[in-house]
C-alpha cells in the first residue's frame, strides 16, 4: 500500500494541487493500491512541499521523482512504451506546466487581492482566528517574493496574461493535432498537463486565469477526457 500526502480540498477542488493530482492520476492509471492522507502543512514533506509518498517504508517527494519511482517499481508502467521523441516532447510540455503556467495559476489565486480571501478560507481556516490572518498574509508575501524571483512577477498584469495565453496556445495546438500530449493516446505526460488545466478551469470562483482559459474549449474537453480516462477528478463531486 502506498500513501500519498496531499492537501485537503479547497476552492471547490478535491485535490487542489496539480502536483498532488498528477501523482494520484498516475497511481490510478497504474492500478496501484494506494490511500490518500490529507496534510495541510507542506513542511511535513521532506522538502517543505507536497506531494510526497510513503511506499515500502521509503519516503519519496516531488511529483517527477515519484513518477520515476513508480515507473521503476512497475517496470516501465509509465514510460516504458514511449519513444525517446515522445518522452522529449512530453517532458518539455510538463516543464512548461510545472515551471511556468503553474506559477501564473498561483499568482491568479494568491496575488489577486480580491481572490485572496478564497485562499485565506481555503488554506488557513484550520488555524485559530487570531493567527490565521497573520499567517496567511505572511504566506502571501512569500508567494509574491518567489513569483518575483522567478521573474514572472516583474511583468505587468497584461504581460502575465499574454504569457498565459501563449502557454495555453502551445498546449492547445498539440491537443488539436493529436488529442493528447504525445500522440493519440493517453500517456503519463497527460497527467501533469491535465491536472494543472483542471485546477485552472474548476477552481471556484473563477480566477482571471480561468477566464482566459475559457477561450480554449478544446483544452477544457481534453482536461475532462484525461480525468475520465483515469477516473480521478479535480473537482469536488
Ligand atoms: N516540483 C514539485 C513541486 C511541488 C509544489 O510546488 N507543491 C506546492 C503545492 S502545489 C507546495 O507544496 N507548496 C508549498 C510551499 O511551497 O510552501 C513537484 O513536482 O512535486
Amino acid at each position: 500500500m502506498i500513501t500519498l500526502f496531499t492537501f485537503p480540498e479547497a476552492f471547490g477542488l478535491r485535490n487542489v494541487s496539480p502536483f498532488c493530482l498528477k501523482v494520484e492520476m498516475a497511481m490510478s492509471y497504474l492500478k496501484l493500491d494506494f490511500e490518500i492522507a490529507l496534510e495541510s502543512d507542506p513542511r511535513k514533506g521532506p522538502k517543505d512541499k507536497l506531494p510526497f509518498i510513503i511506499s515500502d517504508g521509503k519516503t519519496i517527494d516531488d511529483s517527477e521523482l515519484i513518477f520515476e519511482y513508480l515507473d521503476e517499481v512497475t517496470e516501465g508502467g509509465l514510460f516504458g512504451n514511449l519513444s525517446d521523441q515522445e518522452i522529449a516532447v512530453g517532458r518539455a510540455f510538463n516543464r512548461l506546466c510545472d515551471d511556468h503556467l503553474y506559477w501564473i495559476m498561483v499568482a491568479s489565486r494568491w496575488l489577486d487581492d480580491e481572490w485572496f480571501d478564497n485562499v485565506k478560507r481555503g488554506f488557513f481556516s484550520y488555524l485559530p482566528p487570531v493567527i490565521g490572518p497573520i499567517v496567511s498574509k505572511l504566506a502571501q508575501g512569500q508567494v509574491r517574493k518567489t513569483y518575483n524571483l522567478h521573474g514572472l512577477g516583474r511583468h505587468t498584469q497584461v504581460q502575465q496574461e499574454q504569457f498565459a495565453i501563449r502557454d495555453l496556445e502551445a498546449i492547445n495546438s498539440v491537443i488539436k493535432n493529436n488529442g493528447y500530449i504525445v500522440g493519440e493516446r493517453l500517456t503519463a505526460f497527460d497527467f501533469g498537463v491535465a491536472s494543472l488545466l483542471s485546477g485552472i478551469y474548476d477552481n471556484q470562483p473563477a480566477t482571471w486565469l480561468s477566464t482566459i482559459a475559457e477561450q480554449f474549449p478544446d483544452l477544457k474537453d481534453y482536461a475532462q477526457r484525461v480525468q475520465a480516462g483515469v477516473n480521478v477528478y479535480c473537482k469536488l463531486s
